[in-house]
């Protein structure tokens, strides 16, 4: 399949082969694509295919970089002959990345994962690709172009010793940023970063043990006097994982090149971040999104800046993010519902109050969910047998939640996150929220969101949820832990999701061992469920997890 090396002398060392590459971002799990879905996905692209990109063309490979947002073909799209394929995936499209990958390693291509699936769940990605990436930097990728070899039946790790000190600017991948743009219909925003790690140390987080790292602040000012040049009135989304640690540095970097009006910017920061003086600085910059983080009434208070907790914690937190809304007109609030520190009904009703005192805020809620090897307290989920196999289709947040609450029964807790949501996303909430909203963008976002997949279509889903603890034994029983056999329910959605996909999911690919991560540091045996491996059933020819929970 490999392209003929280029001929060489016997004084010279061989030239390093040059091979047909596909780059394939995987901004969602499915062909099947809600309203918000068409409108945002192209939105949710990720940088590092991009570098990657980038960087392979620069050693002279040849690259067909393909974005898929769901709606389109994505065999279409890739070039059926490659000699190696690249995908980037978050957990929630990782079947969606294994049935790629089985059908170009069919096709003869050696195949790459790297994203928030290959750095989570390294061990279960090694059975389906050749090589799975940790930390990526240009070294990584020319290891693994210059072997680029079958590993089968377990792929190789392959992963730098810490994050890149440095990305390609933006200039660099511009191209690949307009094949993405150019699938967003209306809103058309471009993925920005200026660093990596955080110096936060929340529990649950990826990044709560990585160094905070700035890419260098000259290079950020370049990248954004670049995209004025391109587009009249950019809107940039920062992912750094925590923006603005080093804030004045941001704002110098922007206040340098972006006149006052010809920038929009949305940023994930936490409250800490966000004192009076920053927003204003904020706004005279363009910032016209922000999504800090509040997780939890109780714990996680340093990302607040606040030692208080229970309604002391709402009220302050309520008046802070008024604040910000007087400032920057859109603002989500991201919550973790189920963690430890919760019990009975009083978080739930914190977050009601919370929302009555604070009508602009749009509540993004996660359920918990420990992704693998993402966090040192996954280990202790992992270590007191809590965390459930739910297959990775369903780990976005809301499709499932993987841990089992420590002071919730299930339907309890279905009950009062049902209530929450239909309170979050009642008529009276949404009338509110656009009363308290200013700005057409933001009015519209805040009542698409509302009334799409992320509002009223997660009232339907954990509707059914809840009917099914109820009414299918299956459906409790594996959310109890009592079996591993998935049930039916969770089986046709993931038919539903991959489509026409779905025959070439390989075999063994729809459940995962929940312990891999405990498995692979100690020596103490893992908890498992004493029930044995079984099919799931409507699954012809594919094993449920061979050795996911056999004792
Ligand atoms: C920015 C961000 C977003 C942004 C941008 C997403 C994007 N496409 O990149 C937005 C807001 C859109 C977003 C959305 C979501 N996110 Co998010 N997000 C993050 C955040 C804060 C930073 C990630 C980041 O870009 N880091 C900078 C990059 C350069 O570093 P890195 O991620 O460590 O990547 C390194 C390697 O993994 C590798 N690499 C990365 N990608 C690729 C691709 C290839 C092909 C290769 C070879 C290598 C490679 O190279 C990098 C350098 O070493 C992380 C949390 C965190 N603190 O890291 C969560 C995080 C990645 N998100 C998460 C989740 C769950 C989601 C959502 C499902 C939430 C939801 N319910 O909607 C969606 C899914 C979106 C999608 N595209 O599928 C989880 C992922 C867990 C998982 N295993 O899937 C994380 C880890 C948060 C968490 N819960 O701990 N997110
Ligand atoms: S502040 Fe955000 S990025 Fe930093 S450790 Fe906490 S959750 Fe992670």
């Amino acid at each position: 399949m490999a392209q003929s090396p280029a001929r060489t002398s016997r004084a010279q060392p061989a030239a390093p082969r040059l091979r047909r590459i596909g780059i394939l971002d995987l901004t969602t799990k499915s062909p099947r694509v809600g309203l918000y879905g068409r409108i945002m996905n192209a939105n949710l692209a990720s940088i590092m295919p991009q570098v990657l990109g980038v960087w392979c063309e620069e050693a002279g490979h040849q690259v067909s970089y393909v974005c898929y947002v769901g709606g389109e073909d994505l065999l279409a799209e890739l070039p059926a002959d490659l000699d190696v394929l690249f995908i980037g995936a978050f957990t929630q499209a990782a079947q969606l990345a294994y049935a790629v990958s089985n059908l170009y390693r069919q096709r003869g291509a050696v195949t790459v994962l790297g994203g928030p699936h290959a750095r989570c769940y390294p061990e279960d990605a090694q059975r389906y690709f050749d090589y799975v990436l940790g930390f990526t930097d240009r070294e990584t990728v020319r290891e693994v172009l210059d072997e680029c070899a079958p590993h089968r039946p377990a792929g190789r790790l392959v992963t730098a010793a810490r994050q890149p000190s440095e990305l390609p600017a933006l200039e660099q991948r511009w191209k690949f940023v307009q094949a993405t743009l150019a699938k967003a219909p209306t809103i058309k925003i471009v993925p920005m970063i200026g660093s990596l790690g955080c110096p936060y140390t929340c529990s649950f987080c990826i990044d709560s043990t990585i160094e905070y790292q700035p890419l260098g602040f000259e290079r950020l000012s370049e990248d954004l006097a670049f995209l004025l040049g391109r587009v009249s009135r950019p809107i940039v989304a920062w992912h750094d994982p925590n923006f603005g640690v080093r804030f004045d540095d941001y704002m110098e970097a922007i206040e340098r090149v972006v006149p006052v009006g010809r920038m929009r910017h949305i940023a994930e920061s936490s409250l800490s971040l966000l004192s009076e003086p920053h927003l204003r600085r904020l706004r005279r910059n363009g910032f016209q999104a922000l999504l800090p983080g509040i997780e939890s009434w109780y714990e996680l208070g340093n990302k607040s800046k606040t030692r208080r907790t229970g309604m002391e914690k709402v009220e302050q937190v309520s008046e802070h993010v008024n604040l910000i809304l007087r400032y920057v007109p859109y603002v989500q609030t991201n919550f973790v519902l189920g963690l430890d520190s919760d019990e009975g009904p009083e978080p739930f009703e914190l977050t009601k109050r919370f929302l009555d005192l604070t009508p602009g805020a749009f509540p993004a809620y996660s359920l918990l969910s420990a992704f693998g090897r993402a966090a040192p307290l996954n280990l202790e989920y992992q270590r007191a047998g809590r965390v459930l196999p739910f297959p990775f289709t369903f780990l976005n947040n809301n499709h499932a939640m993987n841990v089992r609450p420590a002071h919730y029964a299930w339907p309890e807790f279905y009950d009062r996150l049902i209530d929450l949501t239909g309170y979050s996303f009642s008529l009276r909430a949404i009338a509110r929220r656009l009363g308290a909203t200013a700005g057409a963008i933001p009015r519209w976002m805040n009542v698409v969101r509302a009334i799409s997949s992320e509002g009223w279509g997660r009232i339907a889903y954990h509707t059914t949820i809840r009917r099914l603890l109820d009414e299918d034994p299956a459906v409790r029983s594996f959310l109890e832990a009592e079996t591993d056999r998935l049930p039916e329910f969770y089986v046709r959605r993931i038919q539903h999701d991959l489509g026409r996909l779905y025959p070439h999911l390989p075999a063994g690919g729809i459940m995962h061992d929940p312990n891999a991560y405990l498995r692979s540091s100690t020596e103490v045996p893992a908890p498992a469920l004493v029930i044995p491996t079984r099919r799931a059933p409507g699954l012809a020819g594919r094993s449920s997890g061979s050795s996911i929970l056999a004792s």
